[in-house]
């Protein structure tokens, strides 16, 4: 009877701790058991004795990280001693907390380290051999433990360290479009994280825990407001609350940003006016920020959306974009705050191309706003599109920061169902030449500053996080938010050794699961792409809620929220052209950018129909005709998701059953949208061809109006105005 009861007890505490790894929660920082024996025991001899610089709230943090790491696995409990140099031993902190003959020693590696960056080195001291992890602040030490974590999680060697690594990039920032409502505007992962009304007095454990998995991958800031505005958490009432998350963030080095509604100094100032040259207006925003301040000294700044889609601007007073940016610039320079000024601006009263209204009113400002103002651009000039060529003003401000806003929420591929792994886009944009001063000017040299200096340099990523268990609703989703801090920290690293690090640290670091999980990883979104815009389509969803396809979408009232504006389909054949025969938004790209483009000999066929209006019988590379390879294409990312499925079915033995089977549900789902994608988009596009499906092309069950008549009203992620 006792031994039942034992082997109970065993197999329910077995269960807890399957079903507690496998609901994603742990993220990338799982710190699962080092399962290859000699390597545990090479990790355990590193770490036998440790020295840990004590002294604040940051170093307290990696500490316990070390801790709750090393615990998990290696299976050891963790002390600390005094700095010995007597006895192999792994030793943690600042420059000046370990003596002078240490920092003798790195003094080349200390010269070399930017802000925030942090040494990992094997050295040998008395003829004894060490690790030290060191850097000049608490935050580089941080980064160094996660790294160092790291290095184990993936199964690395932890001889022979050397290893001096600082973030490119100053600014590396989540946007959460998150609603006071606790809505998120384009999230499909729950609701917000925050809880606005439990806050100040509940803090939420996982607050904690956002803060480290961000600090993990080097991001140092969050905007926890949607871009979209509500002047209400400025109020004091709110402010108390997001003091309450900027302490528990504090500590991660993840600083707490605001957006800033233009029109708030009415909305809760009690002005008649936002104008921001009237002085009233400014002192309104300067005693803001003082109180701001007052209460979160390390408050970043705030992030605006101005007279965009209908939000309140500088412009509803004759004033500019630079005008309204300078003038928050102002407030925030005395605390050194930052503005973050979007450049997502199109107008329904402008008849020019959308594709190139940011550049028109952007550009002839370069070089005029404050030191502490960066502009952040899309990385193309429509939206976030599945493919678009890179936004035609990162190679048009040498003299202005300009920071990226990628979308890491699948707003255009897929919600948090289909699996594209999104790294390898925002690598596609950043590697993009813009040939800003002759071959080879990346969009990454433009955003690093080593093309031309910049006082400040970012990315910021919209984040795809809300309150599921596993944080991002997709098991793979969660490798997008890893993926886009790990480029903002660096936006030279390449998707391979981003998807190959997460694999390792969030799987399993068995080769037979490594090797086709990244293949299939990194062929992902170039799988979406095909299956919804393939060949150089753009915006054709369905109107809204952008879930499905709906490129017959023509009644909105603005013209450019139309996806028949956009693919341009007629008797004649289909696409955009923005060459000089049409809207000649070439012209805002360098000479050589907008020959490779503007020729159809050297466009790239992926790029096609943005750059290019063809008739039907166009003649492809292959041969095939342009009506013939949209059919093959399409067919191609309905194969490809086949594929994924049948793949994932082998991969049983290396992921737990719960994780394993929510990943196959999810791939049946991707599956079925994606063939949705394809009869929709060819059977509407066969009215104006009027040719036959290729045979290569597996015909649609349904009609035309069938796919019409779907209707999505509850579709998440929608926002009450649409
Ligand atoms: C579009 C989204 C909309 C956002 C807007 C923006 O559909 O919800 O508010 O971008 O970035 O992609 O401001």
């Amino acid at each position: 009877m006792k031994q039942k009861k034992i082997i109970s007890c065993i197999v329910l505490v077995h269960c807890f701790f399957l079903s507690f790894s496998s609901n994603g929660y742990d993220l990338w920082l799982k710190y699962s058991k080092i399962e290859n024996e000699k390597l545990r025991n090479e990790y355990k001899a590193a770490v036998a004795s440790i020295y840990f610089e004590n002294g604040s709230e940051t170093l307290d943090a990696a500490k316990k990280e070390l801790i709750k790491g090393l615990e998990s696995m290696l299976g050891i409990s963790t002390s600390f001693g005094e700095l010995a140099r007597t006895s192999n031993s792994l030793i943690i902190g600042k420059q000046e907390a370990l003596g002078i003959d240490i920092a003798t020693l790195l003094r080349n590696e200390y010269a070399s380290l930017n802000k925030d960056g942090y040494i990992i080195k094997s050295i040998t001291l008395n003829k004894t051999q060490h690790t030290v992890i060191t850097a000049t602040n608490d935050l580089g030490i941080l980064y160094g433990v996660f790294n160092y974590l790291r290095l184990m999680q993936t199964n690395s060697s932890l001889k022979h360290l050397n290893k001096v690594d600082a973030p490119k990039l100053d600014v590396r920032i989540l946007n959460h479009w998150d609603n006071m409502d606790r809505t998120v505007e384009r999230g499909f992962a729950g609701f917000s994280l925050w809880n606005w009304h439990t806050l100040p007095h509940y803090i939420d454990p996982r607050y904690e825990d956002y803060a480290r998995a961000n600090a993990s991958i080097g991001i140092n800031g969050t905007v926890v407001t949607n871009v979209n505005a509500n002047a209400l958490v400025l109020t004091p009432h709110y402010l108390e609350k997001v003091k309450a998350l900027a302490d528990v963030f504090r500590p991660y080095g993840l600083k707490i940003y605001l957006t800033a509604r233009f029109s708030a100094p009415i909305e809760i100032g009690g002005l008649k006016t936002a104008d921001p040259l009237d002085p009233k207006v400014m002192k309104w925003w300067k005693d803001k920020t003082d109180d701001i301040y007052e209460l979160i000294p390390n408050f970043g700044g705030f992030l605006v959306k101005a007279n965009s889609e209908g939000q309140p601007g500088p412009q509803n007073y004759g004033r500019s974009h630079l005008e309204g940016a300078n003038m928050l610039a102002d407030a925030l320079a005395p605390h050194n705050g930052i503005v973050m000024w979007r450049a997502f601006v199109y107008s329904e009263h402008n008849a020019d191309d959308r594709a190139k209204q940011a550049y028109t009113e952007f550009v002839p400002y370069d070089g005029k706003f404050r030191d502490n103002v960066l502009v952040q651009v899309k990385n193309g000039a429509i939206d976030f599109q599945p493919r678009e060529p890179f936004h035609p003003m990162f190679g048009a401000m040498p003299n202005t920061p300009i920071m990226m806003e990628f979308q890491i929420t699948k707003e255009y591929l897929g919600f948090a169902t289909h699996l594209a792994f999104l790294p390898k886009l925002y690598e596609e944009v950043l590697q993009a030449d813009t040939y800003r001063k002759g071959k080879g000017s990346t969009v990454a040299k433009v955003l690093d500053g080593s093309l031309s200096p910049k006082k400040i340099t970012g990315m910021a990523g919209v984040a795809n996080i809300g309150n599921d268990m596993n944080w991002t609703g997709h098991p793979f989703g969660q490798a997008d938010w890893y993926g886009f801090g790990r480029l903002a920290w660096n936006p030279h690293l390449s998707a391979e050794t981003i998807a190959e690090e997460w694999i390792r640290s969030t799987f399993a670091n068995d080769e037979n699961f490594i090797t086709p999980i990244k293949k299939m990883m990194l062929a992902s979104r170039e799988m979406v792409v095909n299956y919804m815009n393939p060949l150089g389509l753009h915006h054709i969803f369905d109107t809204g809620h952008h879930y499905g396809p709906g490129p017959w979408v023509g009644n909105l009232s603005r013209p450019e929220w139309n996806p028949v504006y956009y693919h341009k389909a007629d008797e004649n054949g289909i696409g955009f052209d923005r060459t000089e025969t049409g809207s000649n938004a070439l012209a805002q790209y360098a000479p050589e950018v907008a020959e490779i483009y503007g020729n159809l000999e050297t466009c790239p066929e992926t790029d096609l129909l943005w750059f290019h209006h063809l008739p039907w019988d166009y003649k492809l590379k292959n041969g095939n005709t342009l009506w013939d390879g949209m059919g093959i294409k399409y067919q191609k990312g309905v194969d490809d998701v086949e594929g994924m499925i049948s793949l994932w079915e082998t991969m049983k033995p290396y992921v737990d059953t719960t994780q394993h089977q929510h990943v196959a549900m999810l791939l049946n789902i991707q599956l079925n949208e994606a063939k949705w994608w394809k009869n929709a988009c060819m059977l509407y596009f066969q009215t104006f061809s009027k040719m036959d499906f290729p045979e290569e092309m597996e015909k649609p069950d349904k009609t035309l109006a069938y796919y019409q008549s779907l209707k999505f009203p509850y579709a998440p992620g929608i926002r009450p105005r649409w």
